[in-house]
């Protein structure tokens, strides 16, 4: 793949000692784990993804939201990172000051080499009680991850907490609570001080998220977007590199570090 945009961005990226990779549901599409904006597969058609990822959705299902974020769980477990991941660790073992930031509830940034990603969204795979907290351990009913699990479709009632025995909900961050502060420190923190940051499968519409990129090019560092079409971000964009991640991001490494392993 080459092209001026690509030669621009591997530029950049070769001038950069503390990038920042900022990541959205696009990074994973690649590996068969859909966006969060698009259409549900087989039982969930009927609900909009936007309508269950709120509290309110879990107080009065628990057993449908549960059981969505248990099959999503089991598709993640049967996924496995793809060259766009790998690129991203290219990346960080290149330049190890390189921050990965992502929206992401998944696992492929640590499967795929990036050992401690800031998390803004929470988790697949850190349940906890809805009540105290009190962290649950994760369904034990699938075999190991190595050893594809059956895929889980359809409401099914969440596990009661070992402390007080509320319901145990997901680890996740739902439309109306506050994002981690440690995690949103850290990643406002890390645009702050990033002299590159490339933005890789998001939609950039949901905040305060959304804001990371933003704040980068309010200080003066170039962002590089990685995405097959325009976002609200296009218009703060040094480069937009218009292809999907899995392609763009290995093409990427290349283009700065021509003797790279690019995944
Ligand atoms: C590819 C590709 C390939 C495809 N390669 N690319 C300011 C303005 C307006 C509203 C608000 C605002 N501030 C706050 C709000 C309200 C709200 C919000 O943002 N609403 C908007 C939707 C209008 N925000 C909140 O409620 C947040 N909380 C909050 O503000 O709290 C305030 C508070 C403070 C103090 C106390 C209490 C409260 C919380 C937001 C939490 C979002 N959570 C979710 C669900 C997580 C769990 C789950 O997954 O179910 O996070 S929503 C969902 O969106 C998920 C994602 O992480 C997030 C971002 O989505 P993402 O990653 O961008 O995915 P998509 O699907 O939208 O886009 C995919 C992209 O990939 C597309 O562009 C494709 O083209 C591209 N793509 N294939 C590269 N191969
Ligand atoms: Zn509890």
């Amino acid at each position: 793949m080459t092209g001026p945009e690509l030669a621009e961005a591997g530029r950049l990226l070769a001038a950069a000692r503390r990038p920042v990779v900022f990541t959205g549901a696009g990074m994973s599409a690649e590996s068969g784990v859909p966006t969060f904006r698009d259409a549900q597969t087989g039982l969930w058609q009927r609900y909009d993804p936007q309508e269950l990822a709120t509290p309110a959705a879990f107080r009065a299902d628990p057993a449908l939201v549960w059981g969505w974020y248990e099959a999503r769980r089991h598709g993640v477990l049967r996924a496995r990172p793809n060259p766009g991941h790998r690129a991203v660790a290219a990346i960080q073992a290149r330049l190890p000051e390189t921050v990965v930031i992502t929206q992401n509830v998944d696992d492929l940034h640590e499967r795929g080499g990036v050992p401690a990603p800031v998390r803004l969204h929470g988790s697949l795979f850190a349940p906890r009680c809805s009540a105290c907290a009190r962290p649950a351990p994760v369904l034990s009913d699938l075999p190991p991850p190595s050893d594809p699990p059956e895929p889980h479709d359809g409401p099914l009632d969440p596990p009661a907490c070992g402390g007080c025995g509320a319901p145990v909900r997901p680890g996740v961050v739902w439309f109306g609570e506050a994002l981690p502060s440690a995690a949103l420190d850290a990643a406002v923190e890390a645009a702050s001080g990033c002299d590159l940051l490339l933005t890789v499968g998001t939609s950039a519409l949901v905040h305060p998220a959304a804001e990371i990129p933003l704040v980068a090019a309010g200080l003066g560092a170039p962002v590089v977007q990685v995405n097959p079409v325009p976002t609200p971000l296009d218009a703060i964009c040094a480069v937009n590199l218009r292809g999907p991640a899995g392609e763009m991001l290995p093409a990427l490494v290349r283009a700065a570090w021509p003797d790279a392993d690019a995944g």
